[in-house]
């Protein structure tokens, strides 16, 4: 695919080492007889674990998540409550815009598709052997949503300056509580479902919104706002958010480009705007931008370029939902910044699920 970009040699990764502390960890109702090792722990415990126990513990949670043995018997209520405690604190301590250098692989939404993000690791080579940046929505209308953001997860953690993780309308609570994810953890883990599900949400609210890929590519999951006037305004975005309605933050997780209009609309969806190709090419001009990359579209071939290549949709749930026939891709970013594009074709039966799952 074309070379779209341009070589820029400030390449940095600004995340602070800086580990500020999270809080997890409701104690359990009394009535329910856990046994101790099912017992969610309290703050302190976790706080006590050395970062080379950390590191031993999500080695582990790596193999227990791809040895596709089904995570619900895999992974305790107690282990997932210790990533989304280390997962939060690592979200704290790191920009709000996380920069990133090339080479790196940009993916899109992933919406529970555990076995096509399996293909697409498959492909572009499994953390830390390629670096990755994705753009959000991994929970929701797909059947293995924990596995999804799980196994993310701890590659963040295990590898945090190789795969970097943005937050997508999907990880917002009234969208998760509603499109498949609290289900999901209430029927996986019945007991401690409410616990679960609270850290989540606690956990994506200090999710990084945007990035930016060697000075030159930003990156989001939905895209631009009337409420973006510097570069400075999404380093500043306020954590822990949960991107209430006509904010920043909202459009950034929900806007759409529209092709045949200029400037700003409302949006289709009833939330947030649809914006004209005349507002890329500003944002490009104005920060000095050579593309802009987001998700949050089905696109048939997996990516779609708008507005003379300068904003590309990228879509990674191939044959999505089991509805659409739709290629998945992966935005391809190399050390020269040249973008080019990995292509997943629509899978009849989706590959490696870790439980007996009929096709879709
Ligand atoms: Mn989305």
């Amino acid at each position: 695919m074309t070379a779209v970009v341009q070589k820029n040699s400030k390449h940095r990764i600004s995340d602070s080492k800086d580990v500020k502390d999270g809080k997890v960890g409701k104690e359990k109702n009394s009535k329910e007889d856990a046994s101790l090792d099912e017992r969610p722990v309290r703050e302190k415990d976790y706080t006590a674990c050395s970062e080379a126990e950390n590191k031993v513990f999500v080695e582990k949670m790596i193999l227990n998540i791809l040895s596709c043995k089904g995570l619900s018997k895999q992974l305790s209520s107690n282990e997932i409550l210790r990533l989304l405690f280390l997962g939060k604190r690592l979200f704290i301590s790191q920009a709000r815009m996380v920069e990133i250098e090339a080479p790196v692989r940009i993916c899109g939404d992933t919406h529970g598709q555990y076995g096509d993000l399996i293909r697409l690791f498959h492909k572009g080579g499994f953390p830390p052997k390629s670096n990755y940046l994705f753009l959000g929505d991994y929970v929701d209308r797909g059947r293995h949503s924990l596995e999804v953001i799980l196994l993310l997860l701890c590659y963040k953690l295990r590898f945090e300056r190789n795969i970097f993780l943005l937050r997508g309308n999907h990880e917002c609570a009234h969208i998760n509580f509603a499109y498949g994810f609290r289900d999901e953890i209430g029927h996986r883990k019945p007991r401690d479902a409410c616990v679960i599900y609270n850290e989540f949400k606690e956990m994506f609210n200090v999710m990084p919104l945007t990035a930016i890929v060697g000075s030159r590519i930003l990156c989001m999951h939905g895209g631009l706002s009337p409420r973006l006037n510097t570069l400075d305004d999404l380093r500043k975005m306020p954590s822990p958010t949960e991107a209430a309605t006509d904010s920043l933050e909202m459009d950034i997780l929900w806007a759409d480009p529209m092709n045949d209009q200029t400037g700003f609309k409302p949006s289709l969806r009833g939330a947030s705007v649809s914006f004209g190709p005349d507002v890329v090419s500003k944002i490009c001009k104005d920060f000095d931008l050579d593309l802009i990359v987001r998700a949050h579209q089905v696109v048939q071939d997996g990516f779609e370029f708008f507005a003379n290549r300068r904003l590309v949709t990228i879509f990674s749930a191939p044959h999505y939902c089991g509805q659409f026939d739709n290629s998945g891709s992966m935005c391809v970013v190399s050390e020269g910044l040249e973008v080019s594009f990995d292509i997943l074709r629509p899978a009849k039966i989706e590959a490696q699920l870790p439980r007996g799952v009929t096709p879709k």
